[in-house]
């Protein structure tokens, strides 16, 4: 770590190894205080112009040095690792070395969670363990022995399979575990501790049996059962749609309540946040259910996309990222409902993705330019890269797409490959030129469509003309037209659909742009159509047409796709919801049409749309969501005017929501169907929260609160409670904590709710620090309650007092050193200072100055706070 002058990596730059290590034995003793670890490598050299041997290693102590089992001491320890001079072409390297995982607060590399001892090396964890080629580059097979007390540590993990194990004196038991298939070091994973375990089977498409084992603290074994669910229906389901088959004998997932993140694909040995494996209906809400399903899937179809196949290097990151959120996207839709699960997706990117391509920390899903790596775990990556693989699979559809896979795997199993690899196949695979596409890899921003259109009744034609621009990002000036696939269609008024043709042909709904400017002309068109732009969002674009309300409130009942129903609602509620801010600044009376109610009424009404998807439609974007409409953002109104709206819906729609809400009580089931039904239910309580009809939402809130057998329903009074601040709320706020306060997982919701609620939250927050469930050590908890405060709250958060501001620079202060990454990830809101007023602006730029003037900034704050006063 280094304040001044911190390196930057390009991706340009890349070069290959000089060395690489095919083999390697590692040997640790155990132990939280200090761990001794013992690396054999065996090392070829590969670049013949150098005989200095260049390792990466932070915070380690050497003990010794052997070349070919003789003392070495020909190299000089760096502040970045080791040099190792006059090495020979072909040997094995001896390295023991001495780590002291309880210090480890950061939580990357060897490091102590509750009773048990773990690992987290993606991207650059190993070299905290052992001096290394710490690069996605660099394959090697590994043995791994484990030995530490039996007493503490009965159970010893490591990737690939168990080959032996033994006791020795005092009370010490040992371990080795082989791991058939070559990695790179940032799949290496250990995990010592005492666990209950949830066994099964998988058996694979061709009679392969399968181990399946689940480790949880004690005491959770009843927690784990939907996990397992989720991993075998994982399993199968790659099978089926992807052709791919688990590859080891035995597949783990062990559950630690200490995680920088979701999870983590190690080969064989996933290591969780407890957060993504543990459920029972009384602790787990539903979003925890799918949430859990998405993680499982998406770290085991790493298995092969990540694994089988890794990055050359961490620039190339999307490569396994954003084809294993697509997968994960993919896997839930399968299992659940298609439409809800696009839309829930499309949510996060326009909200969170769009918001980093307008802020300092915007880059192209393949970044150019990383000082931390870490940084780059980002929506940019991941979830934007799913889209720029969903694009693929809309040009090149399901077949040919997975004949782009067979053939990636077919050329690329076993080894490191890049984006363009990828891109490549897929190209080979199908015929279709990526050329033009390809440039998604390189290119950052939010691109913007434009859409105008012209009816020619004489010649019964439509013509559409469509302008993309990419307005300059913070990283990026210049911006080039890309390739994007336009998905349409065109409705009569009677909402029949209108076959597109084009001089006696018929042409496809999805619209190939390439340019700035493009016409499409659509004959035989006889009254000028209604058009549903981006279905199912073909694109991570923002569109731009000039809808009118009834237009939209017809799309909202009759467009075929869920996704264009939900965004012509969107849309809708943007127009007013823009039209109020502005009467808002200007101290006018707020308005919002009846017309506009009554077409969210007949969507409430309607009995044969999917319950969730009516609920997605009804329930208002958030304020953040609503933020990403306005260049520069003003949450104090966005808020007063979202409040307003939730307060006119509630007041019109009362008797409907009341009458809907009481429709859908049914007895508690994990199934879709159930689920849905679930949604529509609390999502008209969060409505009703507002109305004005206090008395009685306030006994249905407490009703619902009471009764409930499950965290959803729960939780969902309890949200009422807080948001419409009923009479109520104290005293189940107060009955919540009671009963769970021992349990982290659950007491998450409680500080999350806390956190965002309108009424002081900000005293809250300060005061819930001192909360005996709370723990400034634990990444689940800071997020809960300081994450949720600086991200989710913006109207307290950006409180123009600079109160805000002066709470998430005192939380940082101290978690600069002891935990980087979750630092990192809680300074985001701050650095967007220029999509704010002056008087924020400038009380965000002096909060930024203070952590700045900070000894020891890590790495991680210090490129996001130099981007930001740059
Ligand atoms: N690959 C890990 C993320 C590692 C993050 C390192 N800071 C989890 C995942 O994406 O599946
Ligand atoms: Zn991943």
């Amino acid at each position: 770590m280094n304040k001044n002058s911190p390196i930057a990596k390009y991706r340009l730059d890349y070069k290959k190894p000089d060395f690489t290590i095919t083999d390697i034995d590692l040997d640790f003793n155990l132990a939280p205080e200090i761990t001794t670890v013992t690396a054999r490598s065996h090392i070829v050299q590969l670049n013949k112009a150098t005989n200095t041997l260049i390792l990466d290693g932070e915070d380690l102590k050497l003990l010794a040095m052997n070349i070919d089992e003789q003392p070495w001491q020909d190299y000089k320890i760096t502040a970045s690792g080791i040099e190792i001079y006059h090495v020979p072409s072909e040997f094995t390297l001896t390295i023991v070395n001495e780590i002291k995982p309880i210090d480890n607060t950061a939580l990357e590399g060897l490091y102590v969670s509750g009773e048990a001892l773990c690992t987290q090396c993606e991207a650059e964890g190993f070299r905290h363990i052992t001096y290394y080629l710490d690069r996605p580059d660099v394959l090697a097979r590994f043995t791994t022995r484990i030995t530490a007390n039996k007493n503490s540590y009965p159970y010893l993990l490591s990737n690939g399979n168990r080959i032996a194990q033994g006791d020795l004196e005092n009370n010490q038991h040992w371990v080795q575990w082989q791991d058939p298939f070559p990695k790179p070091c940032y799949l290496f994973a250990l995990v010592a501790g005492d666990f209950d375990i949830l066994h099964d089977q998988f058996i694979t498409k061709s009679q392969r049996k399968i181990d399946l084992e689940i480790y949880v603290d004690k005491g959770n074994l009843d927690r784990s059962h939907w996990a397992m669910t989720s991993l075998k229906n994982a399993m199968q389901w790659d099978e089926k749609r992807f052709g791919l088959e688990y590859d080891l004998d035995i597949f783990m997932i062990v559950a630690v309540d200490f995680f920088n993140m979701g999870a983590m694909e190690n080969k064989g040995l996933n290591i969780f946040n407890s957060k993504y494996v543990l459920a029972k209906p009384e602790t787990a809400t539903d979003n925890d259910y799918l949430g859990i399903e998405g993680v499982i899937g998406h770290e085991y179809f790493h298995n092969w996309t990540g694994n089988r196949v890794t990055c050359r290097d961490w620039f190339q990151l999307s490569l396994k990222e954003g084809l294993t959120v697509f997968r994960d996207q993919e896997f839930s839709a399968d299992m659940g409902s298609r439409s809800v699960k696009r839309i829930d997706d499309v949510k996060i990117l326009r909200t969170v993705q769009f918001a980093e391509d307008a802020s300092p920390m915007a880059h192209p899903i393949r970044p150019e330019k990383v000082i931390e790596m870490n940084n780059f775990y980002t929506v940019t990556v991941y979830e934007k890269g799913a889209e720029v693989i969903r694009m693929l699979h809309t040009l090149l559809g399901e077949e040919k797409f997975q004949a782009g896979m067979r053939l990636y795997f077919e050329r690329h199993d076993g080894s490191a490959a890049t984006c363009d690899d990828f891109v490549q196949a897929m190209q080979d695979a199908s015929g279709i030129d990526l050329t033009h596409f390809k440039l998604w890899y390189s290119q950052s921003g939010t691109p913007e469509v434009t859409v105008t259109d012209q009816f020619d009744k004489l010649n019964q034609q439509y013509i559409l003309t469509v302008k993309q621009t990419t307005p300059p990002t913070l990283d990026q000036t210049e911006k080039q037209p890309l390739h994007i696939p336009l998905d349409i269609e065109l409705y009569a008024k009677d909402g029949s659909v209108i076959d597109l043709q084009y001089q006696g042909k018929s042409i496809n709904h999805v619209l190939n742009l390439h340019q700035t400017e493009q016409q499409f002309i659509f004959d035989h068109v006889q009254e000028k159509p209604i058009i549903a732009l981006l279905r199912d969002f073909s694109a991570p674009v923002k569109i731009h047409y000039d809808y009118q309300d009834d237009e939209l409130i017809f799309l909202m009942q009759k467009a075929s796709n869920a996704f264009n129903r939900y965004d012509a609602a969107q849309m809708l509620l943007a127009k007013y919801i823009r039209l109020n801010v502005s009467y808002y600044q200007q101290n006018q009376a707020m308005m919002l049409p009846e017309s506009v109610i009554d077409g969210f009424r007949a969507i409430l009404l309607s009995d044969t749309l999917d319950p969730a998807l009516i609920a997605q439609i009804i329930t208002l974007p958030s304020e953040n969501e609503i933020a990403n409409l306005f260049a520069v953002v003003d949450p104090q109104a966005i808020h007063v005017v979202r409040q307003f709206l939730l307060k006119q819906f509630a007041n019109e729609l009362y008797d409907e929501l009341y009458a809907i809400y009481r429709h859908c009580l049914s007895e508690y089931r994990i199934d879709h169907a159930n689920m849905a039904k679930r949604a529509l239910k609390n999502s008209c309580l969060y409505l009703l929260a507002y109305a004005d009809n206090k008395k009685e939402v306030n006994l249905l809130v407490n009703k619902q609160y009471q009764h409930a057998d499950n965290m959803t329903d729960s939780l969902a009074a309890l949200q009422a409670a807080v948001m419409g601040q009923l009479l109520c709320k104290d005293s189940l706020l107060a009955h919540f904590d009671e009963r769970w306060y021992q349990d982290g997982l659950v007491m998450d919701k409680w500080f999350i709710l806390q956190a965002t609620s309108p009424d002081h939250a900000l005293d809250t927050v300060k005061q819930l620090l001192m909360h005996r469930a709370f723990s400034l050590n634990n990444p689940n908890r800071i997020r809960s309650l300081i994450g949720a405060f600086v991200n989710n709250n913006p109207a307290a958060f950006h409180a123009i007092d600079g109160s805000g501001y002066h709470f998430l620079i005192e939380i940082l202060i101290e978690l600069n050193l002891k935990n980087p990454q979750v630092a990192s990830r809680l300074i985001d809101p701050l650095i967007r200072l220029k999509r704010y007023d002056e008087q924020r602006a400038s009380l965000m730029r002096s909060a930024l100055e203070r952590l700045l003037k900070l000894d020891n900034l890590s790495n991680d704050l210090y490129e996001k706070i130099s981007k930001a006063l740059a």
